[in-house]
């Protein structure tokens, strides 16, 4: 018999996620995760079995524009992929979006959500994308105050029934910039004779005073219901300030776009089911959705979701490219044994199974507390933490995962590079998580605002509440096995500390030019002591030494990014003087 490579293979990616249920044991009540566990197995099955063979089969299909019909008429109709439309209902029915909202279990119902977000997201060619911007936008919804949107968007943005959900776009984007919105140059005329314009359905016409013209660059999920959007009204200011937040609802009851023409699908390096589209606004009919100005403010609450999203994106699509390698490691023989006896696979992989493990506590835990923050339940110093932590998790997640990606695809040669394998589309749907959303450079300047260091207002009590938790973390760390893992966090926190003072007392470009190190370092640390702390927890309730393991391979590759560089040299190497 010829050799005959046996290919790695995908159980239920709940009850094969030791991680994940170790986890849910820990920071759920037994009641709970009792209730929940059925959704978890039944997402799990999905997730390990139909969804990732119809991923597998739907690997060359795209979404698909076409302009006009066959007599010319305008049409811009988006048709999308077979994976796409089973995945938009699996996720209604099984409240991919609405367990965060029905809070059947208090805070604790946006753990619940992400679980099965993270169980749902790597079979499913990242239908998460629609899903976070919908979730985005009804919790900005709901923060607005707007009533009159909140009655007619947010049951359908939130609701298990296939037929009334709707999904939500996000349209921030535009050829001036993704990262400063400030510039966006789309107009907003107010048109208020609107209200009696027969091309609105009777409910939209009462709502619809406005009207949108411009270009948006970088549409996500076009075929989205409804979508929020920045636009700045005639007159109004420079700047994100003079932004107002729109609410649009696409087409009309005939399915007919409302004054926007999709110029073109872009032609993206990975996320390619995701209908991504150029768009011009041409008088298209929209809602203020919080008063005529501080559109980036009131936007906010949409990017602290999506950011939660990606975190959790990340580390999902982590534990999949890891739970092939691991698999495929026992099957495939080479030099003699299979590759999960050899010391050196065994040691990459076990970096890589670090990493992705103290990325998914980091993950999870801002959802705790997002969780907490929409049930009214965080004090002053967690409100705090959320802001802090929300941005550094999603940039040291995003950097995560697509490392992890990269050398999983190494873990399996050169069948890692080869298409059919449906390896490859997890490197570059990974590449996507640090560049949407906020890059990494952009939320490390983030990170710098949300510590009050931007606005001068720095009275230390975000970084106060970032060591506050970490020090908790250690509270019932006892294991000697650990000591040198909480002495590594403990050490670049306190560098963390130092460097900030100096690079506070060195001037804006110092810090500036330190942030992203500074970010990444605040990140590790966040992983290191969230780790240490269920590394213990599952040694005593589990008898279960593996998250140890973990720990200490996490700590010793390197907590403190804190190098010292000097910007003069970064100066001379761009300027050569
Ligand atoms: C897998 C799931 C992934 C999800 C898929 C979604 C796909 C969609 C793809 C996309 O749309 S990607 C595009 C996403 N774009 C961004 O994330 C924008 C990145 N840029 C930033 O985040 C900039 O920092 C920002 C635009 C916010 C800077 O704009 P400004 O106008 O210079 O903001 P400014 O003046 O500093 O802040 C305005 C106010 O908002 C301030 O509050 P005050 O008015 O009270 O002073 C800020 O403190 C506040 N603020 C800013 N960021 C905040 C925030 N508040 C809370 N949370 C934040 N994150």
């Amino acid at each position: 018999m010829p050799f005959q490579q046996v290919p790695p293979t995908l159980g239920n990616q709940y009850e094969d996620d030791r991680v994940l249920r170790s986890y849910l044991a820990r920071v759920l009540p037994g009641e709970i995760l009792g209730e929940i566990k059925a959704s978890l197995i039944e997402m799990g099955r999905l997730a390990g079995a139909d969804l990732y063979q119809m991923q597998l089969a739907d690997r060359l299909n795209e979404p698909s524009l076409t302009q006009c019909d066959a007599w010319g008429n305008r049409i811009d109709n988006i048709e999308l992929t077979p994976l796409w439309r089973v995945a938009e209902r699996i996720a209604a029915e099984h409240g991919l979006v609405a367990t965060a909202y029905e809070q059947r279990h208090g805070s604790l119902s946006r753990v619940h959500q992400c679980a099965l977000a993270y169980l749902f997201t790597p079979s499913t060619d990242i239908y998460s994308c629609p899903l976070a911007m919908t979730d985005g936008a009804a919790r900005t919804l709901l923060a607005s105050g707007n009533q009159a949107l909140i009655d007619r968007a947010v049951p359908h943005l939130i609701t298990r029934g296939r037929e009334e959900f709707w999904t939500a776009g996000q349209w921030m984007t535009e050829l001036t910039g993704g990262s400063d919105v400030g510039l966006s140059e789309t107009i907003a005329k107010h048109e208020p004779e609107l209200t009696r314009n027969s091309e609105l359905s009777t409910q939209y016409s009462e709502l619809a005073t406005w009207r949108l013209y411009g270009r948006k660059w970088f549409a996500s999920a076009v075929n989205s219901q409804i979508a929020v959007t920045l636009a700045r009204p005639e007159g109004n200011p420079p700047g994100g300030r003079g932004l107002a937040l729109f609410y649009i609802e696409s087409r009309d009851e005939h399915g007919r776009l409302r004054n926007i023409e999709i110029n073109r699908l872009k032609d993206k390096l990975g996320t390619r089911k995701v209908p991504t589209a150029e768009l011009t606004l041409a008088g298209t009919p929209a809602r203020l959705v919080k008063g005529t100005a501080d559109g980036v403010r009131n936007i906010t609450p949409l990017l602290n979701i999506t950011r939660l999203w990606n975190g959790i994106s990340a580390v999902a699509l982590m534990r999949r490219g890891l739970a092939l390698a691991f698999d495929y490691a026992g099957k495939r023989v080479a030099f003699g044994a299979p590759l999960s006896e050899k010391s050196l696979h065994l040691d990459t992989l076990a970096g890589l199974q670090a990493e992705a493990e103290a990325a998914f506590h980091f993950a999870f835990y801002v959802a705790e507390l997002t969780g907490r923050g929409e049930t009214g339940e965080l004090d002053e110093e967690e409100a705090l933490l959320l802001r802090l932590l929300t941005p550094v998790m999603k940039l040291s997640t995003g950097k995560q995962a697509v490392m992890v990606a990269s050398e999983v695809l190494e873990a399996f040669g050169g069948a890692g590079y080869v298409e059919d394998t449906g390896l490859p589309v997890l490197l570059r749907d990974s590449q996507v998580l640090p560049i949407w959303e906020g890059t990494t450079n952009v939320l490390s300047l983030d990170t710098l605002r949300a510590l009050g260091v931007v606005t001068g207002g720095n009275d230390g009590s975000a970084f106060q509440a970032f060591k506050a938790q970490v020090t908790r973390c250690f509270e019932r760390v006892h294991d000697p096995r650990l000591s040198v893992a909480a002495h590594l966090t403990f050490s670049a926190l306190d560098h963390a500390a130092s460097w900030l003072a100096e690079a506070q007392a060195a001037g804006q470009t110092e810090l500036e030019a330190g942030a992203r190190r500074f970010a990444m370092t605040l990140g590790r640390v966040m992983e290191a002591a969230l780790l240490i702390k269920h590394a213990q927890w599952s040694q005593e309730h589990e008898r279960d030494g593996r998250a140890t393991a973990s720990a200490r391979r996490f700590a010793n590759a390197g907590i403190d990014l804190l190098v010292q560089h000097d910007i003069e040299d970064a100066r001379v190497l761009f300027h050569n003087p």
